[in-house]
């Protein structure tokens, strides 16, 4: 059995592939781990319309009771919203797990990167990406984001990644397996909640248009893997640097305490740093994942090679 055959794609999202037009895909993990409800759905919701409102359509990658799902309706990011973290966690090495159960997933960034590249879908905007936890040198914990990146051809929108992660290690680990990163209008790889890591990038590019050549241009090379883009938080929207310091060190602390490891504690930790802050690291997580989804938008317009303009017409049931 050929893999699409496990695949439901909404139809809008098949006729505007077939036809070349510009589609964005989006991660269920951080629905259902990385917020709390409602805000997750209203923040999919919004994100969605995000990338309508750039001339884009997207699509919502899950798993449903074991099909993979490309688009989901209104019901059923409620659904997985709703559930949280009760829905299971799906990464690469769960997705067959999932699917033999008919079980749901919501999948983070290296799962929703196989099922993108599956529809044929070549982009995809999340908020952060997992990468080289602190401490890795002794726990062995890298994020399998980072794999699939290495080996999957989409292309990732991301406000860098979380100061949770040693993210020194995890450039360098992006380095060492080819994955080229991008700086988008700027020099420094940013650290999710705030603009600037203190990490220097090699390249930067102004323009979706840039970006969409060079994505063009590393197909045409036959380079396999993905890239990344590394789009900062929009300056109002900064979490303060010593607040998200603050919350970050005890939130880890608080984990080493508890003995959280393995997949939990991604979710562990944004959570504790949400209560932390008082709910302003969700509301900066909000706003970096539209800021995203619309630079993905742009992107994804730029490389169908056709003007944008709003796609409402063909919203979703
Ligand atoms: N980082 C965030 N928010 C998130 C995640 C990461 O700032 O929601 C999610 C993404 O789905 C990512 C996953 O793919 O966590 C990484 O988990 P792990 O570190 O267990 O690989
Ligand atoms: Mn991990």
């Amino acid at each position: 059995m050929a893999a699409s055959q496990l695949l439901d794609m909404l139809p809008e999202l098949a006729e505007a592939l077939q036809n070349g037009r510009p589609v964005v895909a989006l991660e269920s993990t951080i629905i259902a781990h990385g917020m709390p409800y409602p805000q997750n759905v209203e923040t999919a919701l919004a994100v969605e319309q995000a990338v309508r409102k750039a001339g884009a359509l997207p699509a919502t990658i899950a798993i449903l009771h074991g099909r993979l799902k490309v688009g989901l309706t209104a019901d059923e990011l409620e659904l997985l919203g709703k559930r949280g973290p009760a829905v299971t966690k799906c990464s690469r090495r769960d997705l067959p797990f999932v699917v033999a159960r008919k079980g749901h997933g919501a999948t983070t960034v290296a799962a929703t990167m196989l099922i993108a590249h599956m529809a044929g879908i070549p982009l995809f905007a999340t908020g952060g990406i997992g990468g080289v936890h602190r401490g890795a040198e002794t726990s062995m914990d890298i994020s399998a984001d980072l794999q699939e990146l290495a080996r999957t051809p989409v292309a990732v929108v991301s406000a860098g990644a979380k100061a949770i992660l040693d993210l020194g290690l995890t450039l360098e680990y992006l380095e060492t397996r080819g994955v080229p990163v991008i700086g988008y209008r700027t020099d420094r790889f940013p650290a999710f909640y705030v603009r600037d890591s203190g990490h220097e990038l090699d390249y930067r590019l102004d323009s979706p248009a840039e970006i969409a050549e060079l994505i063009r241009l590393k197909r045409e090379l036959a380079l396999d893997g993905g890239l990344l883009i590394a789009n900062p938080i929009p300056e109002e929207d900064e979490l303060a640097h010593r607040a998200a310091h603050e919350a970050i060190q005890q939130a880890i602390a608080e984990a080493e305490g508890r003995g959280i490891t393995g997949k939990a504690l991604t979710p562990f930790l944004l959570a504790r740093i949400a209560k932390l802050t008082g709910g302003e690291s969700l509301r900066s997580n909000i706003q970096l994942v539209l800021h995203n989804a619309r630079l993905a938008g742009e992107v994804a317009v730029a490389l169908a090679g056709r003007r944008g303009g709003p796609t409402d017409s063909h919203s979703a049931a």
